[in-house]
């Protein structure tokens, strides 16, 4: 059956089951929930972790021992249920000081404050037993032209984690940091909006090993990006230090769907990308129980994240398993793309001196069509 267990490694947000449904057009629809609740019906439903912002569990503007005073209770929760943390994040959009980002804020007092909370934040992360320390800017960004210099609040964005790097390596922290890319929303525009740009920023980085990506699969999808092919591509770079799975339709607001819910065809991809592309992370939720939920809703939105995840993992072992799909496989040469061009020994001047016939290339067709077929006859349930 499609039941969760600890090694399946499933992790939610607190702010996810926590959400009272606050949106732009009204207010909240749920009672707040306490941590200690979320742990154990996380716990109850089969999770493995929980993760926080600073802010989630305790008010903004909290010293970091008064927040291991505040948490003592969400700390026992863990311990009898033996859920874990495996991240921590900083809030840095929600209060009125980071109206114009954190990091990159045009004010260089918000920019220095930013900076302290994010480090305060990564204190606690460690005391909790974090590995991964998640980056959203979701305020770092713009909405007209001229109010952002790209060039100047990238280097600042630089400056940070080049700071915080050098932080935690002076701290001896066994934690490193992921940056989650969006393009839009809250701010009309967001700077690092994609996988791509996230990766580019972090190679100018003074300790690029220290910080990687954690992408959602919504904020690719709202750029129109193909988010299996996204982590594939971080996989290979060695960059997929985390990530933020839920669901998503098209290009269009944040949706924050349960996983498996709105793109069901990519999402097949990404668990099958997940699964067999070297990944050894949480396997994390981030979605939004839809306003219309109470909080039976809420729960059983949680529960669909974690066995759509599992019947998606079954669909894609079925799918790899199918003598037909390997054959399928071959016949579109999938076994050729993974031979080096050239062989052992073999320069330039080897191709340059072959015999190619492209007519007799250009006839062949790749079979992609069948093998699709197959892939979503297992999506579909047929096979
Ligand atoms: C916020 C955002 C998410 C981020 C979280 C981490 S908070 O809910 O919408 O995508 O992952 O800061
Ligand atoms: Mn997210
Ligand atoms: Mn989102």
């Amino acid at each position: 059956d499609f039941t969760p267990t600890r090694d399946d490694r499933f992790s939610f947000g607190f702010w996810t089951v926590g959400w009272q449904g606050v949106d732009v057009f009204g207010g909240a629809v749920r009672p707040p929930l306490d941590p200690v609740e979320a742990v154990h019906r996380l716990s109850d439903l089969g999770a493995w972790g929980i993760t926080f912002h600073d802010d989630d569990v305790s008010d903004f503007g909290t010293s970091t021992a008064q927040r291991l005073e505040q948490l003592a209770p969400f700390r026992r929760a863990l311990e009898e249920t033996g859920l874990v943390v495996p991240m921590v994040t900083t809030n840095l959009f929600s209060h009125g000081v980071f109206r114009d980002g954190g990091f990159t804020n045009n004010d260089r007092d918000v920019r220095r404050y930013a900076i302290s909370k994010v480090a305060d934040a990564i204190d606690l992360a460690v005391e909790l037993g974090a590995t991964t320390f998640v980056a959203w800017g979701g305020r770092e960004g713009a909405e007209s032209g001229a109010a952002k210099d790209v060039r100047a609040a990238l280097d600042r964005y630089k400056e940070a984690f080049d700071l915080l790097g050098d932080y935690v390596v002076e701290q001896d922290y066994d934690i490193r940091f992921a940056i989650e890319p969006k393009p839009n929303e809250p701010r009309g525009d967001i700077l690092l909006p994609t996988i791509g740009h996230a990766l580019a920023f972090i190679n100018e980085l003074e300790r690029p090993e220290l910080v990687g990506l954690n992408p959602e699969v919504g904020h690719e999808e709202m750029a129109g990006l193909n988010y299996a092919h996204g982590i594939a591509q971080a996989l290979w770079h060695g960059k997929l230090f985390h990530l933020d799975l839920n669901g998503q339709t098209g290009p269009r607001y944040d949706q924050d769907l349960r996983f498996g819910a709105g793109n069901a065809r990519g999402a097949f991809w990404t668990v099958d990308t997940v699964e067999t592309g070297g990944y050894d992370g949480p396997r994390h939720f981030d979605f939004k129980p839809p306003r219309t939920e109470d909080m039976d809703g809420v729960w059983a939105s949680a529960a669909g994240c974690m066995r759509n995840y599992l019947v998606l993992k079954e669909k894609s072992r079925a799918f790899r398993a199918d003598p037909e799909v390997q054959a399928a496989l071959e016949a579109s040469r999938l076994d050729q793309l993974a031979t080096p061009t050239l062989a052992e020994g073999e320069g330039l001047a080897a191709l340059r001196a072959e015999a190619f016939d492209p007519d007799e290339a250009a006839a062949r067709g790749m079979g992609f069509e069948h093998l699709d077929q197959l892939a979503l006859e297992h999506l579909y349930g047929i096979r």
